[in-house]
């Protein structure tokens, strides 16, 4: 394994990543397994304020282990505040993880139960640092918003992402997506877990406040199908979808995590 090549496959997967990322063994590790019992409620935790603008995505691209929607890197036109944070964090891209089945994909677990897929909304910490890459080298770096995927209805927002990844089949294509209202990914309650840990792949920073909502959204389990439809081989190789993406929960040691509710 070279730092290019790290991936989800059993030669390549979570259990290797240590040797070129020994931060994998670290103590802010994610995901974890949300043991809803073990989560203080705190009333001092304030409610979030999310602030999307459509204006604010431009773009959707195939990554090769998954696809990202960029946001716009300039300005504050999508932020998140509020809540356990201390700054004001603006949205870098959002992205989805799942498995080869839609009968688990989700990262995080809840009482030990995954879901189909699970959605990160990316943001930094633009009040203290000046890009995303110099964010990712600090603790309060990172906020990533996380809603969970279940198989039931079609969602019509989950469906204009969803339609666009024919035009990004292959690693490294990348298509114009404009006007998009991320917050229709949002759950109906803000109500959120929160807990100190990590980017879930390599370079695997401890560098992210999780906010995690309690409620999923629905999908269909052909929009998520079609996230496998697409390839981790470029154009021209021979085609390999990408069946996974998620790692496994990590050990929680000793991490309080909190709850905005009761
Ligand atoms: C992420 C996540 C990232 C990463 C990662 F942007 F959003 S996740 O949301 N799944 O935790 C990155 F590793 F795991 N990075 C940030 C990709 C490479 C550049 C730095
Ligand atoms: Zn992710």
């Amino acid at each position: 394994m070279s730092t290019e090549n790290w991936g989800y496959d059993a030669q390549n997967g979570p259990d290797h990543w240590h040797k070129l990322y020994p931060i994998a063994q670290g103590n802010f590790q994610s995901p974890i397994d949300i043991k809803s019992k073990e989560a203080k409620p705190d009333e001092s935790l304030k409610s979030l304020s999310i602030n999307y603008n459509p204006n604010a995505v431009k773009s959707i691209v195939n990554i090769g282990h998954s696809f990202h929607v960029l946001s716009e890197d300039k300005g504050n036109l999508s932020v998140v505040k509020g809540g356990p944070l201390k700054a004001c964090y603006r949205l870098n891209q959002f992205h989805f993880h799942w498995g080869p089945t839609n009968d688990y994909g989700s990262e995080h677990t809840v009482d030990g139960k995954g879901y189909a897929s699970e959605l990160h909304l990316v943001h930094w910490n633009s009040d203290k640092y000046s890009s995303f890459a110099e964010a990712a080298k600090n603790p309060d770096g990172c906020v990533i918003l996380t809603v969970f995927l279940k198989v039931g209805n079609a969602h019509p927002g989950l469906q204009k992402v969803v339609g666009a990844l024919n035009l990004i089949k292959t690693k490294g294509q990348e298509a114009d997506f404009t006007n998009f209202d991320a917050s229709t990914l949002l759950p109906g309650s803000l109500d959120y877990w929160t807990y100190h840990g990590s980017l879930t792949h390599p370079p695997l920073y401890e560098c992210v406040t999780w906010i995690i909502f309690k409620e999923p959204i629905n999908a269909s389990s052909e929009q998520i199908n079609q996230f496998r439809s697409l390839l981790s081989s470029g154009d021209g190789e021979k085609a390999c979808p990408i069946l996974t993406n998620h790692r496994p929960t990590q050990p929680l040691k000793g991490r309080e995590l909190k709850a905005s509710f009761h």
